[in-house]
């Protein structure tokens, strides 16, 4: 065999190798929908042209990783978990029911995250229940600290949107309740929208999926429900950065047009090692830390890489022998 013989052979197992690698990237892009395009790899794996397919095999393994970065983030993907904001799905460390979750975006896209625990919430009508202190109409449920400077300063001057998720057992503010229409939440004294507006989920003490479904506005009668509240009114969000900056918290409070009525307990029918879940605001990461099953799956990809290369060497272990 000539040595242009030998070459041409090299060539068309290099292309061939280069196609499966292509494949298996297509593969792992059906899973994907928020990824670098498919072109933009195929045009980086272009630009590698007719080169050594080991190469292109650590191309395709390192952009296999960075695709299954964004894919971790498809697992969860239940309405409870999942803020209406462009932040989408919660990180880690969020429950799928109770508590109050805060989820900022920046002018800048960063996003700062919180969540109030369930038991350092309001219980009680709101002339009588405890905290004393959080008492009256609109009343009090709740207050997360720890909006410090070097919280604020990552949203880079201001804030894109917000959604505060809320979850409530007999709210009875959905339509036929006796409170339909009249409650309003208030953020830092701000008007967040009315509470018979909200979609939300039934779900079990647990957060999955409960029997009575979406009540599609309001937190109904006997019904432990999850929604989420939502705002990208700029005049609303800078009155909201500008009370963040002069407090450093965030006071949530229900105001009642016909108040002391409701009863409230946002413990209520929520699984107790949930109640005392929380955390305070930070700063999320841009990009999520990959889940095990992608780690695997970069592995099994890497393996791949390896296999192949093993072919390789075969094969021009036999060409060499051959000539
Ligand atoms: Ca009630
Ligand atoms: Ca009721
Ligand atoms: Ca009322």
């Amino acid at each position: 065999m000539t040595r242009f013989q030998v070459r041409r052979k090299l060539r068309k197992a290099c292309s061939k190798a280069k196609y499966v690698a292509l494949g298996t990237l297509s593969m792992g892009q059906t899973s994907v929908n928020r990824t670098g395009s498919r072109l933009g790899v195929r045009a980086s794996l272009k630009l590698v042209g007719i080169k050594p397919f080991i190469r292109v095999l650590t191309l395709g393994s390192t952009t296999v990783l960075g695709l299954s970065v964004v894919a971790g983030s498809a697992h969860a993907t239940t309405f409870t978990l999942t803020s209406p904001t462009s932040g989408g799905t919660l990180g880690n460390g969020f429950t799928p029911v109770g508590g109050i979750v805060l989820d900022l975006i920046g002018q800048n896209n960063a996003r700062v995250t919180s969540q109030l625990a369930a038991n350092q919430t309001f219980v009680g009508f709101y002339d009588n229940g405890t905290p004393v202190a959080y008492r009256g109409n609109p009343g009090t449920i709740g207050i997360q600290t720890g909006f410090d400077s070097s919280v604020i300063s990552a949203l880079g001057g201001g804030i894109k949107e917000a959604a505060i998720r809320f979850s409530l057992y007999d709210g009875d503010s959905a339509s036929g309740n006796f409170d339909f229409n009249q409650n309003t939440l208030q953020v830092n004294g701000l008007n967040f929208g009315n509470w018979s507006s909200v979609n939300t989920q039934n779900t079990d003490a647990q957060g999955n999926a409960g029997s009575a479904g979406f009540s599609n506005g309001g937190f109904r009668n006997d019904t432990l429900d999850t929604g989420w509240f939502y705002s990208n009114n700029a005049t609303l969000l800078t009155n909201l950065y500008n009370s963040f900056v002069n407090t450093q918290k965030v006071v949530y409070k229900v105001l009642d047009a016909t108040p002391y009525d409701n009863y409230y307990d946002f413990t209520q029918g929520i699984s107790a090692n949930l109640t005392n879940v929380g955390q305070g605001p930070s700063v999320q990461p841009s990009n999520p830390v990959p889940e095990p099953l992608t780690i695997l799956g970069s592995l099994a990809a890497g393996s791949f890489g390896v296999a192949l290369r093993r072919k390789y060497n075969k094969q021009q272990q036999k060409e060499t022998a051959k000539v």
